[in-house]
This record gives structure tokens, sequence and C-alpha cells, in this order.
């Protein structure tokens, strides 16, 4: 048995931040785990080293599900961002060792692969309606299969999912939050109008998505997924906040429109009811937030149950560690739907050498080893820690909402 000698993060700045753990074993083999949580990396970076790390030493790492629920059980406070992650980082490193031992790809340890590869989507946004839809014939163009497409509101500054920069949109942009605006009532009469543009330019073979960034009650949710009906999209995601599941129920009474919701989800306890209830048709609880691979597999075997597909968030913020183990997971589970992909920039992509690839709108994991990615620390050195905190939302009358 591989025994757990060391473990240490690396928080590293390499256009964004990331936080990394190594785990290290007397085999002599090492794991990585992605720990970044988005605009609170340092809080996840103290709990893994604090409170974390001390209880690994010396132990199997082999034993990954005895360590998950020492880790879950164990912390008494159950759940939550910060714990589910340091957990979650604590699990991939687990199974890369584990894979590296057995000198197979991950994907093969959790049952070998269901398809040929993942279909990803991916971001195209622009200032205008005819700019956003540009950008998504850029990425058909790429050979994509599916594209998320964003545009801004007429008046409203700061709109979500609108960048500068086209092919790396960064939310969290400044050591304070950067104050936005939102509008219900203009955004509800563009999104179909975005979307009509978009078939009659795209067509009909492309998958279209659109993410609502929970800026909805769900009644507006309603009425957006009954005004995009005729666009066929494969999903609108996170229409409302969802700390009450049961806010999807009116929202499905009223279309039928395909719903995702789960980026925040940290637990399968966030996703029961939905699922259950079969008031979502794909749940986006992610390998690093959601507590791992052991934990992630759970959920989508829940889903599974319910015909609920998962689509698993893949932006920027979350390492190349997670995309790697996301699509791991992603090649091998029956009830796989789509997986975002939101591409790196050259100099994360430096940090984190990686057997994963991307064509013609698909990905695999490769066949390297483990999970395939690992991070050059010396590079990551160079890129330290910057404080970047995501934006915050305000109404017009000035009043805070979700952002
Ligand atoms: C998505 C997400 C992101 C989040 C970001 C927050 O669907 O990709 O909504 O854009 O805002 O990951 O950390
Ligand atoms: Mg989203």
């Amino acid at each position: 048995m591989p025994v757990i000698t060391a473990a240490r993060t690396i928080v590293t700045c390499p256009g964004r931040n990331f936080v990394t753990l190594k785990i290290e074993t007397d085999a002599g083999i090492s794991g990585v785990g992605d720990a970044t949580l988005n605009g609170r990396e340092l809080a996840v970076d103290a709990y893994l080293a604090e409170h974390v790390i001390p209880c690994l030493i010396g132990r199997d790492a082999h034993r990954i599900e005895d360590i998950w629920q020492y880790l879950y059980r164990g912390a008494y406070w159950r759940r939550g961002p910060v714990t589910m992650t340091a957990i979650a980082a604590v699990d991939m490193a687990l199974w890369d060792i584990k894979a590296k031992v057995a000198g197979l790809p991950l994907y093969q340890l959790l049952g070998g692969a269901c398809r040929e590869g993942v279909m990803v989507y991916g971001h195209a946004n622009g200032e205008t309606v005819d700019e956003t839809v540009a950008q998504a014939a850029d990425y058909v163009a790429r050979g994509y299969k599916a594209v998320r497409l964003q545009t801004a509101v007429p008046g409203v500054k700061g709109t979500y999912g609108v960048s500068k920069d086209k092919m790396f949109y960064e939310p969290a942009d400044a050591a304070l939050p950067t104050e936005t605006q939102w509008a219900t009532e203009p955004y509800l009469r563009t999104a179909p109008q975005l979307f009509d543009a978009a078939r009659e330019a795209l067509g009909w073979d492309v998958h279209l998505l659109h993410d609502v960034h929970h800026r909805l009650t769900p009644i507006e949710a309603g009425r957006l997924g009954k005004d995009l009906e005729p666009y066929r999209l494969f999903w609108m995601e996170d229409a409302v906040a969802a700390e009450n599941q049961a806010g999807f129920r009116l929202i499905r009474q009223h279309t039928t429109t395909p719903l995702a919701v789960g980026e925040v989800f940290n637990s399968i306890w966030d996703c029961k009811t939905l699922i259950e209830e079969q008031l979502i048709d794909y749940i986006r609880a992610t390998v690093v937030h959601a507590g791992g691979i052991t934990h992630l597999r759970r959920i989508a075997a829940l889903a599974d149950l319910y015909k609920v597909r998962t689509g698993c968030h893949g932006a920027t913020d979350l390492s190349p560690v997670a995309m790697a183990a996301a699509l791991h997971f992603d090649l091998s589970i029956p009830n796989f739907g789509i997986q975002e992909y939101m591409r790196h920039t050259p100099e994360t992509d430096a940090v984190f050498p990686h057997a994963y690839s991307f064509a013609d709108g698909m990905m695999h994991p490769g066949e390297a080893p483990g999970l395939g990615v690992d991070i050059d620390e010396d590079l990551a050195a160079q890129h330290p820690y910057s404080p970047a905190c995501l934006p915050v939302a305000r109404l017009p009358d000035g009043s805070m909402t979700d952002w």
C-alpha cells in the first residue's frame, strides 16, 4: 500500500488564481487535486493546510472512500463550498495516485469508456446580438457541436457572460468586487431576439445553450423558458437561485425548455429534490466543488435513476486538474450529457501540462496513467497569488441582486 508521506498546496496565478493539492507517497508516486474556489481561494488553502493535511500523513492512499468519509463525517461541520472543495482536492489526488499505481488512465478504474469522446460546449459572447452570433459561428467553424450564447442587454452595464476578451472570459476581475448592473425586463426581451438570430444564422444542427446566472424569479424563468421554446435550446441554465429547490416546480409547470442547474452545489443533498422530482434535465455539479470524483459519481448514479444527465461546470476557474478529472468522469458514466469547456490561457496550460485534447467538438482525457495532468511547480512559482473577486450586481434602483 502506498503510504501518504507529505501533502502541500500550491497557489499560483498564471492569469488567474488556482489552488492545487499535491499528495506524495512512499511509493514515489504523487497525485494532484484541484482546490480552487473562485474568489475564495485562500480559505480552501488554509482549510487544507490547517485541518486536512495533518490528518492525511501516514494513511493508506488507496483507501479513498474511507478517507472521504473521514473528512466529511470527521469535520462535524458538513457540506459547504470550502469543506467540499478541500475534500474534492484530496479525492482527486488519491484517484490520481491509485490510477498511476495501476498504470491506467483514471477512466479505466471508473469502469472504462462508455463513449468515444466527451461532447463539450464553448462560450460565445458579444456586446450585440450580431457580435454574439458571429462568435458562435466561429465556434461552429472550429468544430464545436454545442455553443453557449450570452449577449449584452442594452442599457445594462456589465451583463453577465459578456467580456472584452472573447476567448478567455474571466469574471473575477478585481481585488474588490466590481459593481455591475442588472435589469430583468430588458433582458427578458433581448434573450429571445438573440436565439431567433442564432437559429437564423446557424441553423438547427448545433446545440445552443444559455446561462441565466440565477437572475430570475421562478415565474419569470417560466416565461423565458416558454419564449425560448421555438429555438429548441439544449438547456437554460441556472434560471433561478437554487437554494429553494422547490422553485423549479413552478418553472417546470410552464415550459418544456430543458433545465440545468448545480454549478454552485456542493453535495448530493443540494440536488436531491430536483432529481427525485425530475424538476431538471441536467445536473451541473462539478468534481472540484462537489466533493470529488467519489461524491460526483454518487450524484450521477442518483440522477441516472431519473433520466437526469450530467453537464459539469467547466469554467476557467476550474483548473486543468479539475478539467482532466471531469473528462475521466464524463467518459465513464452512462448518463453523461455535455461538458462545459472554456479554454484556459496558454500561461495556465503551461503551468499544468496535460494529456487531454479537443478535436471535432469532442474532448478525451488521454491515455496517460492517472488523471494525466501535472503541475510545473517552478513555473507556478513565477506566478504569485493575486487577489481577485467575483463581481456583484445591483438593480436599477441600486438594490443588491444575485450576480
Ligand atoms: C458558467 C459559470 C461561470 C461562473 C464562474 C464563477 O456557467 O461557466 O456560470 O461563468 O460565473 O465559474 O466562478
Ligand atoms: Mg453558469
